[in-house]
């Protein structure tokens, strides 16, 4: 028996983890209290990590598909296949035919940070989506306005704040999101103890909810409006602190102007909250000595989720609180390049480019995730007839899974980078299943660049690889090598590429540290015995801490960064190199907002909102029996009224109406929902044919978005609309 160190991957807060390993099997897992970040906090999912690793349904090799069924296959086999397939037709189709579907846990894998961009860039398809337009795009573009930079997303101080307003966002129970934060819920409760509070913004009575100072229940959908009210108080009460900020920020007038009509008593019945109550609020804000406004998923993936994401750092700029101490700071990551110099920028551009079908335009280099039906499905020049998915689960985790699916099933060829056979995965031709996370190195490439303390930390694979095993990073390579015309070269070489371009750039780039020095030296020095640990050594030292894959070696606990700084003006990128507080393309969706003031639900409909529990993870955690026994979880939440008034009983089961389809789910009544609103979770519907999920199969819950027909979305992002949309509820008979 032995113990081994490893950073857990299955949700953004990167707990260490020690690990019993016996027998060659991870056994159990306990928190790491000498991790420098998490300091021991473990949560159900982290403790069921030996379970998530050894779950006999992950597959062991390759599938491809032969006379229409899929058979294991090799390595080779499965590589020839792709080879075989993707060139001919991109040749006979061009490049828009191959589309990539990128899922959620690329950003919690070495792989998926290393290698899609490159990809991408293989393929050089337009037809690019990824979990992003089903969840966080109205930030990227919110920050690409604002700051120059779709990356540069501020996190609350949580360590340092005094006052936290907090929308659409349960830590309790999803343990945070785009800010990584081991024991957001202890965070929360110290903000207290040093006599700090906090306020929750959402429809329902979450466990956060009950933990906070103030709970607003807001009616779904209606947080921009909040928070134009929020920033039209702070005008009309002479509440604008600007601070330090002012020399950096471009457009206040306007601002002022544009929120005129959203006072706190034009926005309070949209909102469903007492004027007074909004005032109060803004107050507060204004009051603390230190604060930080966040939202999350809840008012994100909503009809004005671009103008709500935007807001948000409105008010932290408005209140002096962005890039201070105990606000909302920029974090900066281990392997981020240093700094560049202050001034203009290249800026942020939004619809480059359009999607074929519908026309809705690109954001961030992506395409909505709810239109690649259609894209699939709608005859013409640029047709997608191929699909790569890493890591995804679109048919369940995008609007209209049904359509989706029976799109995937039209397609010439399919490839799945994915553990599992599921609902998804079951369409491709070529699956392709990396390794458990047990014999995979980790280094949180993406989430230290959202983390409210900057450290970095590196876990080396704690198990050799498995027999007939290929590392997730080699079978990325090997893929692009594949789609690329370079079949049959050595997987090394796309690190190689990788590091030439990348040393190209910084040797000419006067703030890196390599600036001016011969990029063959700078390879010859970097250390690592794969070609992915090579590439982290080489972004370490091209970073600003002057740190290196033997530093993280030698420090199997972390390194501990220290607290956020100020990055102003070196994080913007803004052509004018300032903060456009009132930028172009939010001025142009001002008006839409405006017309919500006087929008009020139908009265014959409900709102339906989702929620995630803290033993789960999107869709794929649903098939590990420690993680999914006790009581039914793919409920269908009522308030008492509702369910009153509409005859519902809980225990029986509900028939759920929405615009792209029917449902049945268990009644759950509860007083935690606000009334007119339900809530059933996400992930679900775990019972179409041809999948490989045993467990998940037995209790299959229904799939939520099929309540939607994938045509609400945030037009400046495309993010679809998950939460806030009309629904139909009555008994099943
Ligand atoms: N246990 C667990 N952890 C997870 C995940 C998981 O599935 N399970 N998923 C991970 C992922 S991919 C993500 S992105 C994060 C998400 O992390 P969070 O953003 O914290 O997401 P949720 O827990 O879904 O909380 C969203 C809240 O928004 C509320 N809400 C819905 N509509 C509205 C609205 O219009 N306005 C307001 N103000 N609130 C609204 C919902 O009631 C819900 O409580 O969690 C991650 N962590
Ligand atoms: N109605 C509603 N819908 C939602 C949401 C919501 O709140 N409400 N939330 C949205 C959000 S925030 C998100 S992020 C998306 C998630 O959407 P997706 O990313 O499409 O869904 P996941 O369930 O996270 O699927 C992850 C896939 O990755 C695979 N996987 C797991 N580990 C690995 C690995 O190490 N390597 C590889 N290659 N694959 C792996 C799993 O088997 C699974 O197939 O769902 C969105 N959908
Ligand atoms: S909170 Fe997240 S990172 Fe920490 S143990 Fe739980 S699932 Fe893993
Ligand atoms: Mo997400």
């Amino acid at each position: 028996m032995s113990k081994a160190l490893r950073i857990c991957p299955l949700c953004e807060a990167t707990c260490g983890l020690t690990l019993t390993i016996d027998a060659g099997r991870v056994t159990a897992a306990r928190g790491d209290r000498d991790d420098i970040f998490s300091r021991g906090f473990i949560c159900p999912k982290g403790a069921a990590f030996p379970e998530v690793d050894g779950d006999p349904d992950r597959l062991t090799g390759p599938l491809v598909r032969e006379n229409g069924a899929l058979r294991e296959a090799t390595w080779d086999e499965a590589f020839d296949l792709i080879a075989a397939r993707v060139r001919p037709l991109v040749e006979e189709h061009g490049k828009n035919a191959v589309a990539l579907i990128l899922g959620n846990p690329n950003v919690h894998t070495v792989a998926g940070a290393l290698y899609p961009p490159l990809l991408l860039r293989a393929l050089g398809t337009r037809n690019y989506y990824s979990a992003s337009t089903v969840d966080q795009m109205p930030k990227h573009v919110s920050s690409g306005l604002l700051f120059g930079d779709p990356f540069a997303i501020p996190v609350p101080d949580l360590d340092r704040t005094d006052h936290l307003l907090m929308l659409g966002a349960n830590p309790l129970d999803s343990n945070g999101s785009l800010c990584t934060a081991p024991d957001f819920p202890g965070k929360l409760k110290a903000l207290q103890a040093r006599g700090g509070t906090f306020t929750v913004v959402d429809p329902r009575r979450t466990r956060t909810a009950r933990l906070a100072d103030r709970h607003l229940a807001i009616r779904p959908g209606a947080d921009a409006l909040f928070l134009a009210a929020l920033v039209h108080t702070l005008f009309a009460e002479d509440l604008v602190r600007l601070g330090d900020l002012a020399e950096h920020v471009d457009g206040v007038s306007e601002l002022r102007e544009a929120v005129k009509e959203f006072t706190p008593d034009t926005v309070a019945v949209a909102c469903d909250l007492d004027a007074d109550v909004i005032r109060a609020t803004a107050r507060e804000l204004a009051a603390a000595p230190t604060a930080a406004v966040y939202g999350r998923v809840g008012s994100s993936t909503v009809e004005y989720g671009t103008l709500g994401n935007w807001l948000v750092d409105v008010l932290n700029v408005l209140t002096g609180n962005l890039d201070r101490p105990g606000g909302a700071l920029f974090p900066h990551g281990a392997t981020a390049p240093a700094p560049r110099k202050a001034g203009p920028g290249k800026g942020f551009a939004l619809g480059r480019w359009a999607s074929r079908v519908s026309g809705h335009p690109e954001a961030k280099g992506e395409l909505p995730l709810t239109a690649l039906a259609e894209e699939i499905e709608t005859p013409g020049e640029g047709r997608v007839r191929a699909v790569v998915t890493i890591a995804a689960n679109p048919v369940l985790s995008a609007p209209d899974g049904r359509r989706l699916d029976a799109a995937l099933d039209t397609l010439d060829f399919m490839v799945s980078v994915d553990p599992y056979l599921n609902e998804t995965t079951r369409h491709a031709d070529v699956v392709l299943p990396p390794p458990p996370p047990s014999q995979s190195p980790h280094f949180d490439f993406v989430f230290n660049q959202f983390a409210v303390r900057n450290q970095a930390r590196y876990s080396p694979a704690v198990l050799p690889l498995g027999p007939g095993r290929m590392d997730e990073c080699e079978i990325h390579a090997r893929l692009i090598l594949a789609v690329s015309g370079m079949h049959g070269a050595p997987p090394s070489a796309v690190d190689d590429l990788a590091v030439a371009t990348t040393l190209a750039k910084a040797v000419a780039d006067e703030q890196s540290p390599v600036h001016g020095r011969d990029p063959k030296e700078v390879t010859a020095e970097l250390i690592g015995d794969t070609g992915p640990e090579r590439r982290l050594d080489m972004m370490l030292r091209l970073g600003s801490y002057g740190l290196t894959l033997d530093a993280l070696r030698a420090a199997p606990h972390g390194i501990d960064l220290g607290p956020l700084e100020p990055r102003l003006p070196g994080v913007l990128k803004t052509r004018s190199g300032r903060i456009e507080l009132f930028p172009a393309p939010v001025e142009a969706d001002m008006p839409r907002l405006r017309a919500a003031l006087d929008a009020v639900p139908a009265a014959d409909t409900l709102q339906l909102v989702g929620r995630r529990h803290l033993r789960s993870n999107n869709s794929w955690m649903h098939n590990i029996p420690a993680l999914t026994g006790g009581s039914n979880r793919c409920t269908l939440q009522v308030h008492p009224d509702d369910a009153a008034r509409l005859g519902l009983v809980g225990g029986a089961a509900a028939r759920i109406k929405g615009e792209g389809g029917e449902l049945e789910a268990e009644v759950e009544i509860t007083e935690g929902m606000r009334p007119g609103v339900v809530s059933l979770p996400h992930g679900w519907g775990h019972d179409r044919p041809g999948t490989r999920l045993s467990v998940a199969a037995e209790r299959p819950g229904v799939n939520v978005n099929q309540l939607l027909d994938g045509s609400r979305l945030d037009p400046l992002s495309g993010t679809a609309v998950l939460n806030g949309f009309p629904v139909h509820v009555s008994p099943a008979h």
